[in-house]
């Protein structure tokens, strides 16, 4: 069975339907959600540029190795890495071994690509991309104990439902020693019609990163009845759970097979398929949550206007 299969098999028969949000990012969903990242609507990324050009120094400490977690292109890094890869002496206060850089991302093609391009850019810096699965990390991280940064950005911890949250922060505290420190990047609770606007973006570019979704699907897997055409972009701000939701919502009804799953779904006009969640958090509440995994208290950040968050913690 192949993995979106199993993901289907997981939660597209159930109700309602979903499908983890891992399927957008085809080389079409890459580059739409790059787009994404500059849209007016969409605060986070810059939000996050703005902590973490304003607290590189801070961030990157005496760290000697760098780990992130859902790399990508590696491009919000950068900012840490110029700090992180300047020669020691410079200021700095790191030790003065060779400072490792580990990407870890599932995506291979553009993992190796990123990994290519920093290590011409950063000579000095040593680059071991690992390709795993970030929910799924097993034995202790590459680099010396007790001086690993871990980077998860974007906001990406508040995709996890909250029994993914606590799995993923406590298979995390596993692979971190003592003196270990976590940046974790996530965006903060706030009017909720920037938060819509945010996920439903007047240009439709969201709209249209959801819906490739559906055409990942029918390319990756065999099935048949399953078209965009009969679904439109949905974003809902669900207050009882802090989260907004991506929605696909039938506008007719419809039947999609699945003959190698042996499986049929009907959705009735209106009924949807949920494609992302996306957690607002409030600081104190999540601190305690990451105390609860081991994680003592550090600095949080914000933007100047308040939008995001970025919690240093240490193990
Ligand atoms: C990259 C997963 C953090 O949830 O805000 C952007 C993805 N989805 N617009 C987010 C996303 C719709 C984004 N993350």
């Amino acid at each position: 069975m192949t993995a979106l299969e199993s993901d289907l098999r997981e939660g597209f028969f159930s109700d309602p339907p979903t499908v983890p949000p891992r399927w957008f990012y085809d080389e079409k969903g890459s580059l739409l959600f790059d787009r994404i990242t500059r849209l007016a609507e969409y605060y986070p990324t810059r939000a996050e540029a703005e902590i973490l050009r304003s607290r590189a120094v801070d961030i990157v400490g005496d760290a000697s190795t760098v780990v992130e977690l859902g790399a990508g292109t590696c491009e919000k890094t950068r900012v840490l890495l110029d700090v992180f890869a300047a020669p020691p002496g410079g200021g700095g206060a790191r030790a003065d071994a060779a400072p490792l850089f580990v990407p870890v991302d599932i995506s291979t093609e553009m993992l190796f690509d990123s990994a290519r391009a920093l290590t011409a850019e950063y000579p000095g810096l040593t680059v071991e991309p690992v390709v795993a699965d970030l929910t799924a990390l097993d034995g202790p991280l590459p680099g010396e104990s007790g001086g690993r940064l871990v980077l998860f950005l974007g906001g990406t911890v508040g995709n996890f439902s909250e029994d993914q949250r606590a799995d993923f922060l406590a298979m995390l505290r596993g692979v971190m020693d003592s003196g270990d420190r976590l940046v974790l990047g996530f965006d903060l609770v706030k009017d909720p019609a920037r938060l819509v606007a945010a996920y439903d973006d007047a240009d439709g570019v969201t709209a249209e990163f959801n819906l490739n979704m559906l055409d990942v699907i029918a390319r990756t897997v065999e099935c048949t009845g399953l078209d965009r055409v009969d679904f439109r972009h949905e974003a809902v701000w669900n207050a009882d759970e802090s989260r907004i939701e991506m929605w696909l919502r039938a506008v007719r009804d419809v039947r999609i097979d699945f003959p190698t799953l042996g499986c049929s779904r009907t959705l009735d006009a209106g009924a949807g398929i949920r494609t992302e969640i996306a957690r607002k958090f409030e600081p104190d509440a999540l601190m305690d949550e990451l105390a609860e995994h081991g994680f003592l208290r550090g600095p949080v950040w914000t933007d100047d206007a308040g939008d995001f968050g970025l919690a240093l913690v240490v193990v």
